[in-house]
């Protein structure tokens, strides 16, 4: 099921609403000393093909997102700690300003929900006199925010509340609290006073458990959609979260202090930076159109010329990655990107030649964009990462064909552009065909290394949640429970695993994307690529096939043996999807907005009734504070 849309008009924040928010707090924030952790979930058992080394080597913008929040609105003392590079972290232990910090932010992926549920599990262990307010968010947060509270009464665990929004949900929630907040009082306190007086109601974004006297969740009052930001220059800027990294350790406890300015580089040499959100397309597997209620939300060019350039400056970045989920979508705003980064090299104001950045795109837009290519290129674009799925367009159509893919290809080979396919392996795409429809995965794998492919993505189609397909895959018995008795767990939900097929050897699908990989990256093509690259860039081309191998060892020690359990069988397959067991509601009591069909169901007319006869919240009687 996709997010439902809010009404026509009310998608999006009012223009200066995040601007204004930030700048209260940034008054309130003197009177309150506020310690700070984000944590940003990671399952080390995700790391391999295609992600490898982008995955650890990257800072998410997301987390450093909810950072930068933080410390703009005044709260200095944040630490942003990426499980990716200190594996062993344990947020019981840790201390901020020598104390339990007031705030624990988890941020995670749904594939790093078992490494987040940990942490959150583990922070729960903190003594209640001290324990910070937990908040989950992020991509899983944001369409599951149910799966962050327990739902075995014998097992009460869970966040404090899930955001299911951006910055500006977070800031309001703080901003509510520290209205209240009395005294020395803990924030978690605070907060409990807030959601048992029914004011969190009035926040758009959050999910909050209510308890009985045991801490025990009875039930979950979803706030609603939130309001998305239109205008992305409202938000801080991305130099403050990067000097918040908790520095890479095998400990788990908290540095003093946290990475310098000068060793940001050497962990992180590609910065993720936020350019556009939105896509206009409306793929069935995809949940970003319908995530971003249909909007498309950009960046002015000249704020990002200022961060690229303040990034650069202050930590030495001189690699970008734009988490666009399709950057060429508006013709008229990319080029207005891509002049104003032109004209800031001409005058000085951006370096001419130590910016480098790529990003993604569609065959469709490349296309309709081929006249800006050389202006692209001009603004230091160099490498383009192409959602090509299918070139036949069997399985999603969105304006591509094997010609016009291998045109794309071409425009952006002339203007030294290096074209990264991403591509979608399914039940009735065959390895290798023969004949001239060039159908097989071998097939269009070998058109787009000649095309100048220099990387690959192959990933197996598996239901995302937030779809449109997401219900039905689970209804029509297309998901896996298990095979051969190993469950699926949610670290295998990343498309290098076949987890969701009807074919009746799904143990080939497995291996066709083994093959394919082999195909792509080996020594042979390494040698190759030496002598004859496929790129312009100075061995980019043998680079990424060094990193291609390296990753493909680490897919083949995982994925191989799914293979084989695939082969052995038996496959059992799951019926229903995976709904929130605890029921949840609107603050009116109306269906909750982030429940999916499934979801279990609590009395509506009665919790409407409550709603009618009192004029101060919907809360039931048995909820105390600090019964979480
Ligand atoms: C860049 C990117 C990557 C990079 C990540 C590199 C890195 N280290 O940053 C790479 C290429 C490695 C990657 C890989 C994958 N990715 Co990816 N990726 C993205 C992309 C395009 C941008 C991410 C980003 O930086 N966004 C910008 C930040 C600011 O947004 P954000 O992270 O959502 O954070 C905001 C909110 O969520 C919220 N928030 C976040 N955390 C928290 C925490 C708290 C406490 C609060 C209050 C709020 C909050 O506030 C933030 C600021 O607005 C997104 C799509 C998108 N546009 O977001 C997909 C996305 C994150 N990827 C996704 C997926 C599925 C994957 C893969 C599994 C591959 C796949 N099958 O597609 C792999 C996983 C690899 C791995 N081992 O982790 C999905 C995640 C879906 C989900 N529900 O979890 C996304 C959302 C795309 C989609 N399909 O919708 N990805
Ligand atoms: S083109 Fe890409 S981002 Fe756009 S809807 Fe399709 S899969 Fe999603």
């Amino acid at each position: 099921m996709e997010l439902p849309r809010r009404n026509r008009g009310d998608e999006l924040l009012k223009p200066g609403e995040l601007t204004d928010i930030r700048h209260r707090l940034r008054n309130m924030a003197r009177e309150h000393d506020l310690t700070t952790v984000v944590a940003c979930a990671f399952d080390h058992r995700t790391r391999m093909l295609p992600f490898i080394y982008a995955d650890t080597r990257m800072a998410p913008a997301g987390v450093r997102a909810i950072g930068s929040a933080m410390a703009d609105a005044g709260f200095h003392k944040t630490r942003i700690v990426l499980q990716q590079w200190n594996p062993y972290f344990q947020p019981s232990q840790m201390r901020l300003d020598g104390r339990v910090p007031d705030l624990f932010l988890v941020s995670s992926m749904q594939i790093h929900s078992a490494a987040c549920k940990a942490m959150i599990r583990d922070a729960g262990r903190i003594d209640p006199e001290y324990r910070p307010l937990i908040v989950a968010g992020g991509p899983k947060t944001i369409y599951e925010p149910w799966d962050v509270f327990s739902a075995d009464p014998r097992d009460p665990w869970g966040a404090d509340v899930a955001v299911t929004g951006e910055e500006f949900v977070l800031l309001s929630l703080l901003e509510l609290l520290l209205s209240i907040r009395a005294g020395n009082e803990t924030l978690r306190s605070t907060f409990i006073r807030a959601r048992n007086s029914g004011m969190l109601d009035e926040i758009p974004g959050l999910v909050y458990p209510c308890t009985d006297h045991q801490g025990v969740v009875e039930e979950l009052v979803d706030t609603g959609i939130q309001r998305l930001l239109g205008d992305l220059d409202e938000l801080p800027h991305p130099v403050l979260g990067y000097q918040l990294l908790e520095p890479p350790s095998r400990r788990a406890t908290l540095a003093s202090q946290a990475l310098p300015a000068d060793r940001v580089r050497r962990y992180s040499p590609i910065g993720a930076l936020v350019l556009t959100f939105g896509c206009k397309f409306a793929c069935p597997y995809c949940p970003i159109p319908a995530y971003n209620q249909r909007q498309h939300r950009v960046k002015s060019g000249q704020r990002i010329t200022d961060e690229m350039n303040r990034l650069r400056s202050q930590y030495g970045i001189r690699f970008f990655f734009g988490a666009d989920d399709n950057f060429f979508n508006d013709a008229k705003r990319t080029v207005d990107i891509l002049e104003t980064i032109v004209r800031a090299k001409k005058e000085g104001a951006l370096p001419r030649y130590h910016i480098r950045w790529g990003t993604e795109v569609t065959v469709h837009d490349i296309l309709q964009m081929k006249e800006y290519l050389p202006l692209a290129r001009k603004a230091s674009l160099r490498a383009l990462w192409i959602g090509v799925e299918d070139m036949t367009a069997t399985l999603v159509k969105k304006g591509q064909s094997v010609d016009k893919t291998i045109e794309a290809f071409r425009l952006l080979k002339e203007q030294a552009i290096i074209p990264m396919p991403m591509m979608m392996h399914h039940d009735s795409q065959p390895l290798i065909t023969r004949g001239p429809v060039k159908y097989g995965l071998i097939n269009q794998i070998r058109l787009l290394r000649k095309a100048g492919a220099v990387s690959l993505q192959v990933l197996m189609i598996t239901p995302a949640t937030g779809s449109r397909q997401y219900e039905e895959a689970f209804t029509t018995g297309l998901v896996y429970e298990s095979a051969a008795g190993r469950p699926v767990e949610t670290h295998m939900l990343d498309g290098n695993y076949v987890v969701a097929s009807r074919h009746p050897r799904p143990w080939s699908k497995q291996l066709n994307i083994i093959a394919a990989y082999l195909y792509f990256y080996n020594p042979l093509r390494f040698l190759y690529a030496l002598v004859r690259p496929k790129s312009n860039l100075y061995l980019a081309d043998s680079g990424m096939q060094l990193i291609g191998m390296w990753g493909l060892t680490r897919t083949i020690r995982r994925t191989l043996g799914w293979a084989l359990r695939l082969l052995a069988g038996p496959i059992t397959r799951k019926d229903r999807v995976p709904a929130s067991t605890i029921p949840m509601r609107g603050p009116d009591g109306q269906m909750a907005h982030h429940a999916l069909p499934g979801t279990a169901q609590i009395n509506i007319s009665s919790a409407q009734n409550t709603q009618n006869t009192s004029n101060a919240s919907t809360i039931p009687d048995n909820r105390e504070p600090g019964n979480v």
